[in-house]
C-alpha cells in the first residue's frame, strides 16, 4: 500500500527528508492548503499568497518529475481545514495508516502530528546547517549563549570565508565597518516578477478570502519558484551585495530595500538554501566582485544568526513564547495594524510592512521593536504582530527575535543587554527625523521625540534588573548626573506620552 508523504508550505525544498525517503512508484505526496495554518495569526495577505503560489508550483514541479500529488486547496468543499485532518482524509482515500513527514518549524504542529491517531514519523529537517543535538552540544555546559562562538564554529565547519583554519582577512567579523548612515540615494532594487496564471489564480483566492487581514495584496512580485528565487539572488549579489555592509544598519525615508538582499522568504519556504545562497556571496568576494565586510556580514546572518536563533527555538521549548521577564502588559497599539502615527520612523516602517510584509532588521529591532520594549508592550502581543506581518516569518525564527532579541522577555537568553535607544540613534542612522513632526533634539515636553522620554522611563522602570549590567552602567550613571527638574520632567513627560497612548489618542 502507498504512504502519505506530507510536505507543508515551508517545505517546498528539492529534497526535503520525507521525499527522501519516499518511493515514487507507490507513494502518494499530500500538500493542503488548510485554515488552520492561514488562521493561527491572520497573516500578510501577500505572505499568503506566496506561500499558496509556491506550493502550487512547487506540487506541479513534482508531478512532472512523476510523483502523484494530492494537493487540497483552501477552497475544495471537502478540505478538512486542519493538516491532521486532510492526513486523515488522505489516509481513508489511499487505505493507508502510513505517514512520513518532515518535521515541522512549529511546536504547535509538531505536537499535532505527535498527537495523531495513526503514527506519522517525522524525520529531523536537515535543510539546516546545525541539527538540534549539535546546538544542545554547543549549547551544553555554557554559561551564556553567545552568537558570535556559535557563528565561529559554524564558520570552521562549513569552510565558508576561511584561510586554512583562520578566518578570511585576519578577523572573524567586520561589524565595525558595517554602520554607515544612509548613502545619497540608494541605486539598487529587488528583483521583480509578473504574475504568471498560477500566481493570479491564488491572488484571485487569497484577495476574497484575506480581504479583512491587515496587509495588501497587490502589487505582487515576489519570486513563486526556485528558478525565480534564484535569478533573484544572483541580481542581488550582482547589483547590491558589494554595498550591503556598508549600509546594512541604515534606514532610509521612501527606501524600502536599500541593500538588503529580500530572500528571507524564499530561504524561509524552502525555494533557496543556506549553502547556495553563501557560496553565491563568497564567490563574489573571491571574484573581487564584493569587498569582505559585506560578504562575510551577510554570511554570519545565515550561518550564524539564522541558525542560532533555529537553535534556541528548539532549546528552550514551547513555554517560550509566553515569558514576559519584564512583566510587560501594555495592549499593542492601533498603530502597528494601521500606520498612524506621527512617529514618522513608526509610520515608515509599518507603512511599508503593510504594503510589502517587509521591512529590514534594523526597522524591525530599532523601530517597532524599541518602541514596544520602551513603551512596555506585553511582548505575546509583540510576537503575534511580527508573525502575522512579515512575508518571512515562521515561529521558529520570529520567536527568538522578538520574545529574545527584541523584547528581553526571555531575561536575556538571546541578548546580554536589552535593545532599547532613544531618538539619537534613529536620528544617526536615519533621515527620518528630519522630517518628522517630533523634535529629536528635544526630551522633553509634546513636541520631543517620544523615544527620548520613554527610553529613560524604561531605565527607571527596569533599575533593579539593569543598573548592574555592566554593558549599561554608563547610562544609569548619566541619569545619576541629570539634575533632579529635568529628571522629574523627563519622567512626567514619558507617563503623559503613554497616558495618551492607552487613550488611543493619535500620537
Ligand atoms: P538581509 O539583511 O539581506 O540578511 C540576509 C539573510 O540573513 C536574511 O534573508 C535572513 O535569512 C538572515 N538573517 C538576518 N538576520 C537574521 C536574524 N536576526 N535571524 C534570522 N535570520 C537572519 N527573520 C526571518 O526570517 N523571519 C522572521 O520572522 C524574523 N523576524 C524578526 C523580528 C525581529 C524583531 C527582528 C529584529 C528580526 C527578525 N528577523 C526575522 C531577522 C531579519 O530582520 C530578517 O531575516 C531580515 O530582515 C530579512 O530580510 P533580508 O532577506 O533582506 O535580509
Ligand atoms: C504559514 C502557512 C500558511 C499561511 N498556510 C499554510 C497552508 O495552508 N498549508 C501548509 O502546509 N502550510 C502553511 N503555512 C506554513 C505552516 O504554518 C508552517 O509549516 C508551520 O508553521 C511550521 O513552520
Ligand atoms: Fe522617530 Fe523620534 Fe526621529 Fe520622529 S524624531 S522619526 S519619532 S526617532
Amino acid at each position: 500500500k502507498p504512504r502519505l508523504i506530507l510536505i507543508l508550505g515551508d517545505q517546498l525544498s528539492p529534497d526535503i527528508a520525507a521525499l527522501r525517503e519516499a518511493d515514487k512508484s507507490r507513494d502518494i505526496v499530500l500538500m493542503a492548503e488548510v485554515a488552520s495554518e492561514t488562521d493561527y495569526v491572520p497573516h500578510h495577505p501577500k505572505k499568503i499568497a506566496f506561500l499558496f503560489a509556491a506550493m502550487r508550483k512547487y506540487a506541479e514541479a513534482l508531478r512532472a518529475d512523476g510523483w502523484q500529488v494530492r494537493y487540497t486547496k483552501l477552497d475544495d468543499p471537502d478540505n478538512a481545514g486542519s493538516i491532521p485532518g486532510e492526513i486523515l482524509r488522505a489516509c481513508d482515500d489511499a487505505s493507508t495508516d502510513e505517514v512520513l513527514a518532515t518535521e515541522p518549524g512549529e511546536f504547535r504542529l509538531i505536537a499535532a502530528l505527535e498527537e495523531m491517531p495513526i503514527p506519522v514519523h517525522q524525520f529531523p529537517d536537515d535543510r539546516f546547517l546545525c541539527s538540534h543535538a549539535d546546538f544542545e552540544d554547543w549549547a551544553e555546559g555554557r554559561k551564556e549563549l553567545r552568537m558570535e562562538w556559535f557563528y565561529r564554529e559554524m564558520r570552521r565547519k562549513t569552510g565558508l570565508l576561511m584561510d586554512g583554519d583562520k578566518p578570511e582577512g585576519g578577523k572573524w567579523n567586520y561589524d565595525h565597518d558595517n554602520r554607515k548612515p544612509p548613502p545619497g540615494s540608494v541605486d539598487a532594487a529587488p528583483m521583480h516578477f509578473t504574475p504568471d496564471e498560477t500566481v493570479e489564480e491564488v491572488l484571485d483566492l487569497v484577495g476574497s478570502r484575506f480581504d479583512n487581514n491587515f496587509g495588501d495584496l497587490k502589487p505582487f512580485w515576489f519570486a513563486t519558484d526556485t528558478g525565480q528565487a534564484r535569478r533573484a539572488l544572483t541580481h542581488w549579489v550582482k547589483t547590491a551585495l558589494p554595498r550591503f555592509g556598508d549600509f546594512q544598519d541604515a534606514m532610509m525615508k521612501g527606501e524600502r530595500f536599500l541593500y538588503h538582499s529580500i530572500i528571507s522568504m524564499y530561504l524561509n519556504a524552502g525555494l533557496l538554501g543556506w549553502r547556495e545562497v553563501c557560496e553565491a556571496a563568497e564567490n563574489a568576494y573571491r571574484d573581487g566582485h564584493a569587498p569582505l565586510n559585506a560578504v562575510e556580514g551577510f554570511i554570519r546572518q545565515i550561518i550564524g544568526w539564522r541558525e542560532y536563533m533555529r537553535g534556541i527555538y528548539f532549546l528552550e521549548g514551547p513555554d517560550y513564547m509566553s515569558r514576559n521577564a519584564l512583566d510587560h502588559t501594555r495592549d499593542l497599539p492601533g498603530f502597528y495594524w494601521s500606520g498612524n502615527t506621527d512617529m514618522l520612523c513608526l509610520s515608515e516602517a509599518i507603512t511599508q510592512t503593510k504594503e510589502e510584509a517587509y521591512a529590514h532588521h534594523i526597522q524591525r529591532l530599532m523601530v517597532t521593536g524599541n518602541f514596544a520594549l520602551l513603551a512596555g508592550i506585553d511582548p505575546h502581543q509583540v510576537h503575534e504582530w511580527y508573525l502575522a506581518v512579515y512575508a518571512d516569518a515562521y515561529e521558529w525564527v520570529e520567536a527568538p527575535n522578538v520574545i529574545g532579541m527584541s523584547q528581553f522577555a526571555d531575561g536575556g537568553v538571546v541578548g546580554s543587554k536589552p535593545y532599547v535607544s532613544g531618538g539619537n540613534y534613529i536620528n544617526k542612522m536615519s533621515d527620518y527625523c528630519k522630517s518628522c513632526r517630533y523634535s529629536v533634539k528635544e526630551k522633553t515636553g509634546e513636541g520631543a521625540c517620544p523615544f527620548n522620554a520613554l527610553y529613560w522611563n524604561f531605565l527607571i522602570r527596569h533599575e533593579d534588573r539593569f543598573s548592574n549590567n555592566p554593558r549599561m552602567a554608563q547610562m544609569y550613571r548619566t541619569w545619576a548626573r541629570m539634575d533632579e527638574g529635568k529628571r522629574d520632567e523627563t519622567l512626567t513627560s514619558a507617563k503623559a506620552f503613554l497616558e495618551k497612548l492607552d487613550q488611543g489618542a493619535k500620537v
